[in-house]
């Protein structure tokens, strides 16, 4: 523990001292702050006065706290960290104290932070904040937050938010933050690791997951670029060179030349079968020729606003499905929005996916929506993946490692002292 003294002209002038010298974390204690004289002679001789501030600082922190940045979760903090150091008392002196979020902060003031003579700067600043604070939080409640406490929940508030800003919906974000809500123990609301903790068990059971590669045939499905070959390739690389099973490639996009090509090499590489259908009636030729344990079969990318040109996809499908089961999964990148994963959870359904594909998580910051309509469709991921190359830029799908990849950010915006 580290004692100290701090002084100054003005109460504000002191406690910004304190602040910025030893942050303003749960590790510093001020034990008393109170007016004195000044020692110095000049100073009896005028009876000038000063501020001092008594105070410790626990041994886990004595670097200073970082800049606080002007997220709404922050201006709390310093709120009602400014509230418990100023005297309200005065009430015919301080409107302020009959605004309503002074009057929900007030059972929480400490007796002994209360300060007999506070500062006008305090006020000022008091008052600022609280304006912005009002101001975001009619922000807030125009984006449709829920009905939590200011202050007291604000770290549910802070879930909330993360969440919109991950791209889930309000109202998936409002049911997480309530479903948290209803697990913590309210003593623990301001607890950010204590609430994550909750959040990513709650976020994981919105996840499912299974396998690939259940069937012996299988198939990708989903918009131009979503990365169907390459992660088609990635599932060939898996089953003949690491599993070391009997794999063919087909492909039925035989609409551009370079991506036929691009299949062939692959599959030359991995020394294996690739074959080109036109016609439905070819693919089941294919199929019924061929020996392989696994057919894995690449299609044409396509707008999801394509209708026919899906049903024309559709047709080679239908050609096989009566004697075949098949394994389809969509691709979806990760960086789709909300309204456009929702158009691609529902075109693509002609083709009866059993299974989500995330691809590309290494471009996108989020991929959120296609949990949350993932999660809607009841439907479970398989893999994810994350590069281009072949050998080793995919995961098998992982409720946690879902979780973690949309709410670690949360937890890792606070101190790593506040983590552990
Ligand atoms: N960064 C990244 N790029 C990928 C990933 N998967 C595929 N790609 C790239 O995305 C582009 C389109 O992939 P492709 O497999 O041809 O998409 P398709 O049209 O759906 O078959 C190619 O340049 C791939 O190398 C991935 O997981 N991460
Ligand atoms: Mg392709």
């Amino acid at each position: 523990m580290h004692y100290f003294t701090e002084q100054g002209a003005t109460h504000a002038e002191v406690l910004a001292k304190v602040r910025s010298k030893y942050g303003s974390g749960s590790d510093v204690l001020i034990s008393s702050q109170r007016e004195v004289p000044v020692k110095s002679v000049w100073g009896k001789l005028t009876r000038q006065t000063q501020w001092e501030i008594h105070g410790a600082l626990l041994e886990k922190n004595k670097t200073p706290a970082k800049k606080k940045d002007e997220t709404l979760d922050n201006k709390l903090k310093l709120l009602e960290e400014m509230l418990n150091r100023t005297s309200f008392k005065k009430t015919e002196e301080r409107p302020i104290a009959e605004a309503p979020l002074v009057r929900e902060l007030k059972p929480q003031l400490g007796k002994e932070f209360v300060s007999t003579k506070p500062d006008a700067v305090d006020t000022e600043k008091v008052r600022r904040l609280e304006a912005e604070v009002a101001e975001l939080r009619q922000e807030l409640k125009r984006k449709g937050a829920p009905d939590l406490e200011l202050v007291a929940e604000r770290e549910l508030l802070s879930l909330y938010d993360h969440c919109c800003s991950m791209g889930f919906s309000h109202a998936f974000a409002e049911s997480l933050a309530m479903r948290t809500r209803a697990a913590v123990a309210p003593t623990d609301f301001k607890l950010r690791k204590k609430i994550h903790e909750k959040a990513r068990t709650i976020l994981a059971e919105h996840v499912r997951t299974t396998n690939s590669g259940s069937q012996r045939i299988v198939t990708l499905v989903g918009p131009t670029g979503a990365g169907k070959t390459t992660t088609l390739v990635k599932l060939a690389a898996r089953l003949s060179v690491r599993e070391k099973r009997k794999v063919e490639l087909i492909t039925i996009d035989n609409y551009r030349i370079a991506a036929t090509e691009q299949l062939k090499v692959y599959a030359r590489i991995m020394d294996i079968d690739c074959r080109v259908c036109r016609q439905p009636q070819e693919l089941q030729e294919a199929i019924e020729q061929s020996r392989a344990e696994f057919i894995l079969i690449d299609t044409s990318g396509s707008s999801p606003a394509n209708r026919d040109f899906l049903l024309k996809q559709r047709a080679f499908f239908e050609a096989i499905h009566t004697q075949h089961e098949i394994e389809t999964h969509l691709v979806i990148p990760a960086l789709t929005r909300l309204q456009d994963a929702k158009l691609l959870f529902d075109r693509f359904e002609i083709f009866n996916y059993s299974r989500i594909i995330i691809s590309k998580i290494d471009e996108s910051y989020s991929f959120a929506p296609v949990v949350e309509l993932a999660d809607t469709w009841n439907k479970p991921f398989s893999m994810l993946t994350n590069g281009q190359d072949v050998a080793k830029d995919w995961l098998d799908a992982d409720r946690m490692i879902i979780a973690d990849a949309l709410l670690k950010k949360w937890l890792d915006e606070i101190d790593p002292i506040e983590r552990k």
